[in-house]
């Protein structure tokens, strides 16, 4: 009986070190340049890993930011997005990971800035609530 115990007090320790408690995974197709998901439901607080595929044979973004950061992107001029967590440059045919925790109760909006591709319908919402 003791043995049991132990064991499952160490697969409850292995879980845990694969995924953080109470972390949420969410998964984001992209498919003749729409997104497959528009509306994201997360909670604040907990780690939260988006995997995004891009069935499609172009490159895509998933940028995500207030309004003012889409401002920013509608005019700029960066051609690639990897080096922020919260800016993805999915390539053709690729799968890109990224982990993001949001602090507190707030509402984000997702989009592709490529010509077009907003305008096309490439924009979700994400809410993040306590
Ligand atoms: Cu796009």
């Amino acid at each position: 009986m003791i043995r049991s115990v132990t064991s499952l007090l160490l697969l409850a320790f292995l879980a845990g070190a694969c995924a953080p408690a109470g972390s949420r995974a969410v998964d984001i197709g992209i498919h003749y340049s729409h997104y497959s998901t528009t509306l994201i439901s997360v909670p604040a607080g907990v780690p939260v890993t988006f995997t995004i595929h891009n069935d499609d044979p172009i490159d895509h973004e998933w940028l995500l930011g207030d309004l003012a950061m889409h401002e920013r992107h509608r005019t700029g001029t960066e051609p690639v997005h990897a080096a922020r967590p919260d800016e993805l440059t999915i390539p053709a045919l690729s799968t890109r990971t990224t982990t993001l925790t949001f602090p507190v109760a707030m509402t984000l909006t997702y989009m592709c800035h490529l010509p077009g591709h907003e305008a096309y319908g490439m924009v979700g919402t994400l809410t993040a609530s306590k």
